[in-house]
């Protein structure tokens, strides 16, 4: 037979096929994943964003695969029969025996094909498949886990539609399946167990255990060889979904995680080092015009301090243009998110800036999903209040318009202490007077279901930062997800993201952590940890990542009060910055994002296909030699003008001088180092990967 033979010795240690004609219609490539059409988490973002560049390589040939839910179809999926009539035919077996199998394109960039397996169909086969998985691995799932039940009839119809396809071709297949998650996992046990010939790659964006433990607030890193992590899972009650997650690591061909934090934390906790690391990127677009993120910027704050204008009605006594909007976003997940220590910071930076008298506000959002009964009334009310006091200010400017118009045309000026009547003034008056409140401006925008006990709002109580006149830091939470149809905030969160000045996420717990790594693609500046596979990726690629508005704070080396105090001081730090300097600022960020496209991250996703399909089928593919590959190698420099040693409590800028015009605004000043540093950087692509905007056939990895 052909031998294929994959080298992972030139191209920076990235693999090379050394075979170029390698037909695509020779391999099929699957992607299994729960959170496929189905958003959940991260995962989502990892699959949705990486579609474009998979479809370019893998054309008609690449399919995903995950539950079906009847809204996700009805909003996303565009319904048709498979095109390959081996799948196809593989999918009415499985209909013919009463599972509903859905099959269509994905609307989303790249419009992949999706295949939806209706969990809730093939139920009644439950019993029968648990037993079958005892068989294969010895794993019992307790009846009450329905999030583990619904994992092994997910896993169960996969692992059969792989039968179904694979024992249609004579000459055995090269089928590649990726999983990702435990959710998936049992399809990747059982077709390893029942020898299906499939390349398998297992992926795992946490390990279930180091969530819990890190939750419970355990010195996690520095004990990580020291847990029973048996007894740690059955103490916690996840003894079976940890054993799904464990075999399917141990089962795959190729297992791969998102960074290197996790890779060393998944040796521990599953017991397997990672072949491959595969960092999340995301699909990086360019705005033809350079400066259209900070035109943006601006018209998405100006929707914040409108809002912001009705949430501090009768408070308004702060000036808008000098109060900075920093936020927090994601699952509410305490202090993995590194929300407990954000609001410990935030409490010293209040008292920061009341001492040194500074004329900043910072507003604080926290857009945590928590349980809620709607909206509470002193919300929208401030909202309404607002809109209340525009159109009275348009009524009124309208009146004055016609007669100040009037006037003129008699070639009069008119008197102006006469131009507003008595109604015009009462009207105005009353308007005033509604803006009168008896209570603060709310910390929550709606009512929570357990006020009493969540976290987030029992810090505020402790620390009392309840947005008192005095406070210089305000906070709100929005413990719902953003959208463009709220009453209240009627923003997406990416427009939400470009408006604010600073994303806040010290993490003690972050696989990856897109929420920074968004906030870069969108030159706006943000703090993450060396614990997040995120922070240590920018460590790892970015000479000063300070100076390019990456802040990240030391939670390694650092007890939780210093980490703190280091968190404080970047933040303080950035209120002390001009207009000017956050103007340059963000356009540094901004030119980080090339680095998280994944038009280059997407190619360890392609080394570990290739390295499966030489571990599943080495008479057909062959990889040489077995050097590792490698993750390092391209690094940005130093912006030319920070000076060499940049200090920790202050962010680098090139001009750093206090107390320049606010109003100032010269966002083109530092297109010069832009064009000097650009041509001092080699391109983010150094790997002979594919040019942006490149369509590329399988088997073209070559320089
Ligand atoms: C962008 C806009 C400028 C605006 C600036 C405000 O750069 O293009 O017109 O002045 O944002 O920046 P700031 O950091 O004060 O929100
Ligand atoms: C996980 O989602 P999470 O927020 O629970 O997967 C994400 C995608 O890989 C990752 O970015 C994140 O850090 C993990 O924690």
């Amino acid at each position: 037979p052909l031998v294929r033979s994959l080298s992972v010795t030139s191209l920076n240690g990235l693999p090379q096929w050394e075979d170029e004609d390698l037909p695509v219609e020779d391999l099929l490539l699957f992607e299994v994943a729960w959170e496929v059409t189905n958003k959940v988490g991260g995962i989502y973002t990892v699959i949705q964003t990486k579609a474009k560049i998979t479809v370019d390589e893998w054309g008609e040939n690449y399919f995903l695969i995950g539950p079906y839910f009847e809204h996700n179809v009805k909003t996303q999926v565009e319904v048709c029969e498979p095109p390959n009539p081996a799948i196809k035919k593989a999918a009415d077996t499985l209909r013919g025996q009463g599972c509903q199998v859905f099959f269509g394109r994905w609307l989303i960039e790249g419009s992949p094909y999706v295949m939806l397996f209706d969990i809730g169909s093939a139920a009644w086969n439950l019993d029968r498949w648990k037993g079958e998985f005892w068989d294969a691995c010895s794993i019992g799932i307790p009846f009450h886990d329905r999030d583990a039940n619904d994992a092994l009839i997910f896993g169960s119809l996969t692992a059969w539609f792989f039968k179904e396809l694979s024992s249609q071709f004579d000459d055995k297949p090269n089928l590649i399946a990726h999983f990702h998650e435990w959710q998936a996992g049992a399809g990747l046990i059982l077709s390893r167990y029942r020898k299906l010939p499939v390349a398998t790659i297992f992926t795992t964006h946490a390990t279930l255990l180091g969530r819990y433990l890190c939750a419970a607030s355990i010195d996690f890193y520095n004990k990580l060889d020291q847990f029973d992590i048996d007894k740690e899972a059955g103490e916690r009650e996840i003894y079976h979904r940890y054993c799904m997650e464990r075999a399917s690591v141990h089962c795959a061909h190729v297992f791969t995680t998102v960074s290197q934090i996790t890779a060393i934390e998944a040796e521990h906790m599953l017991k397997r080092k990672a072949d491959v690391v595969t960092p999340n990127g995301l699909n990086i677009k360019k705005f033809s015009a350079m400066h259209e993120f900070q035109n943006l910027h601006a018209m998405y704050k100006a929707r914040i301090q409108d809002f912001v204008r009705g949430h501090f009605y009768g408070h308004l006594d702060f000036n808008l243009e000098r109060t900075l909007f920093f936020f927090i976003a994601g699952r509410y997940e305490y202090s993995n998110k590194g929300a407990d220590m954000f609001l410990e910071a935030l409490s010293r930076l209040n008292f920061l800036l009341r001492v040194h008298r500074s004329d900043i506000t910072v507003v604080v959002f926290f857009i945590m999903p928590a349980k809620t009964n709607n909206f509470n009334v002193e919300t929208l009310k401030g909202q309404a209040i607002r809109k209340q006091l525009w159109d009275t200010a348009q009524s009124v400017k309208e009146k004055f318009g016609k007669k100040l118009y009037n006037a003129l045309l008699k070639g009069e000026i008119p008197d102006l202490n006469k131009i507003l009547d008595r109604d015009d003034l009462t009207i105005m008056k009353r308007a005033i007077f509604s803006t009168q409140r008896q209570s603060l401006p709310p910390v929550t925008t709606h009512n929570m279901m357990d006020d009493s006990n969540d976290p987030i709002l029992n810090t505020i109580r402790r620390i009392g930062l309840f947005n008192n006149r005095t406070d210089r830091v305000k906070v709100i939470l929005h413990p719902e997800f953003l959208s463009s149809t709220s009453p209240l905030l009627p923003m997406d969160y990416e427009d939400f993201v470009r408006g604010c000045h600073l994303g806040v996420f010290p993490s003690y717990y972050e696989p990856w952590g897109y929420t920074p790594a968004e906030c870069t693609v969108m030159g706006i500046p943000s703090v993450t940890t060396n614990l997040s596979g995120f922070g240590c990726f920018m460590q790892e690629h970015v000479a000063d990542p300070t100076a390019y508005g990456i802040y990240i704070v030391d939670r390694r080396f650092r007890s939780p009060d210093e980490s703190c105090n280091q968190l404080t001081q970047f933040l303080y730090g950035f209120c002390q910055q001009s207009r000017r300097q956050r103007i340059i600022q963000r356009n540094r960020t901004e030119r980080l994002s090339d680095l998280l496209d994944w038009r280059y991250l997407g190619r360890y996703y392609m080394h570990a296909r290739h390295l499966a399909l030489s571990r599943a089928f080495p008479d057909k593919f062959e990889m040489e030699p077995s050097a590792p590959p490698k993750t390092e190698g391209f690094r940005y420099p130093r912006p030319s003008s920070v000076p060499p040693s940049p200090s920790v409590s202050q962010p680098s800028s090139p001009h750093q001088s206090e107390g320049e015009d606010e109003d100032e605004d010269e966002r083109y000043d530092e297109d010069e180092e832009a064009e000097r540093d650009r041509q001092n950087i080699k391109s983010p692509f150094p790997l002979g990967a594919v040019q942006p905007g490149k369509k590329k056939q399988h088997g073209e990895y070559r320089n």
